[in-house]
């Protein structure tokens, strides 16, 4: 059957089966943390949006920096010191390659988003933000995409504003226009929606803003770990990662900015190596990318996300997204047939976040139950409250896949979620 029959008949492309050539068994075996039983029961681990699993060829690769290499970066002319230093720039510039920055020093080591998106806020915001000026961020955003706009607001008297979503959990564009104006100084919002799994329109929403001459920060926090960014092609002017997302360690994080905006920017934090010139009269800050890095990094962290990096640049990606595609549409079809279960995140584009409430059953009753049968969900706000109140729900329970996730895990996390009906609905 083609598409445009499937369309005819009222099918959605996410009700047909996508056929994948994935090899999930191979790729399963790249990650030990899998092979372990919880509760007596093989773990069947779904909360990769909270927490994504490490790949072995990580954990050797911070094995090895911590038994040959270990030492602090840029500052010693003794060997080990050096390759360290050359371990951590070598990481910087996959994560150049990955993202197809133009130059590495575009991208700024930080620990996480949401340290990432306070670098932004204190070295953007609170430079060219001012008094009566309006920053743009969407309904659906993590609370580490709504809390630091909101603190420079109240600085400065500043607005925030707000692209409402439907129900389906999609962004309405025809009120973002409505919002971008002259008064515009910032536009925030999400790749890919922790709490429903949309995927928003990238393209469509930096070309309007830059019609009005107004910069776009992404969090790309689940952008990253699922679909291809290119931050040329999508002429985002921030795109910010968590390396823990992306099968990394935790501690390892990206902010890319345009190195037009990161030049004019205030540093975020001050102290060692972001510095040229220090007297007690005056500091001169060092160029970029050291003048956002103050401080002894997370060195081994960030060695461990250039070696993550490798490890997914050796995937089939496309192919990968076409597997978790399938997944999600797979997870989608067995949970929805589920009387007094009711999905949250029912967008077009959506990515491998599966978010469901059941009719009368707190989520955090659901995520305990499928923990006894060794299935990792996440139940909560999910740091996103205002979506929480949009669908009138104080928390969900969420499922969220990886490319090593199988269609045996969903179907047991599918029948442990109909045990919690049987028992609790
Ligand atoms: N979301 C989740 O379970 P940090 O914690 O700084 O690495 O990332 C913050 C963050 C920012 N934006 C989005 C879209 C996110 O999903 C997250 C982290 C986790 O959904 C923990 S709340």
């Amino acid at each position: 059957m083609t598409m445009a029959e499937m369309l005819a008949l009222g099918m959605s492309k996410n009700e047909q089966p996508i056929e994948t050539s994935w090899d999930v068994e191979r790729v399963r075996a790249d990650f030990p943390v899998l092979r372990q039983t919880v509760n007596g029961k093989p773990l069947v681990y779904l909360d990769n949006a909270a927490s994504s699993q490490v790949p072995q060829v990580v954990i050797d690769r911070g094995s090895r920096y911590l038994q040959e290499e270990h030492s602090n970066i840029h500052r010693g002319v003794h060997y080990l010191s050096q390759r360290a230093t050359s371990a951590y720039d070598g990481a910087r510039e996959k994560v150049r390659r990955f993202i197809n920055a133009r130059e590495s020093k575009e991208c700024i080591f930080v620990r996480g988003c949401t340290e990432g998106i306070n670098l932004v806020m204190h070295g953007y915001g609170r430079k060219f933000v001012g008094e009566g000026d309006e920053i743009i961020i969407s309904e659906m955003e993590h609370h580490s995409n709504i809390v630091p706009w909101q603190m420079l607001c109240e600085e400065k008297g500043a607005r925030l504003r707000v692209i409402p979503m439907d129900d389906a959990g999609e962004l309405l564009l025809d009120e973002y226009d409505a919002l971008l104006n002259e008064r515009t100084k910032l536009v925030a919002v999400m790749h890919i929606s922790n709490s429903l799994g949309t995927i928003n329109p990238l393209k469509e929403i930096i070309s309007r803003a830059h019609k009005m001459g107004v910069p776009v920060l992404i969090d790309g926090a689940q952008g990253a770990p699922h679909l291809k960014v290119d931050v040329q092609d999508l002429d985002c002017d921030f795109y910010i990662m968590s390396g823990h997302k992306m099968f990394a360690p935790t501690g390892s994080g990206v902010v890319y900015g345009k190195a037009e905006w990161l030049e004019r920017m205030n540093p975020f934090m001050g102290g060692g190596d972001m510095i040229r010139t220090v007297t007690f009269e005056k500091t001169t800050y060092a160029g970029l990318p050291n003048k956002f890095e103050a401080g002894t990094p997370a060195i081994a962290a960030q060695i461990g996300l250039g070696a993550a990096i490798d490890y997914l640049e050796g995937l089939d990606r496309e192919e990968a997204h076409r597997y978790e595609q399938e997944l999600l549409r797979y997870a989608t079809e067995k949970l929805s047939a589920i009387e007094s279960v009711r999905l949250i995140g029912t967008a077009r584009e959506k990515a491998s976040v599966l978010a469901f409430v059941i009719e009368g059953v707190h989520p955090h009753d659901v995520g305990t139950i499928l923990d006894y049968e060794g299935v990792a969900i996440r139940a909560g706000h999910h740091c996103a409250q205002p979506v929480m109140q949009h669908f009138k729900v104080p928390a969900t329970s969420r499922a969220s896949f990886a490319f090593y996730n199988t269609k045996e895990e969903v179907d047991i996390f599918v029948r442990a979620v109909e045990q919690v009906v049987e028992v609790l609905g």
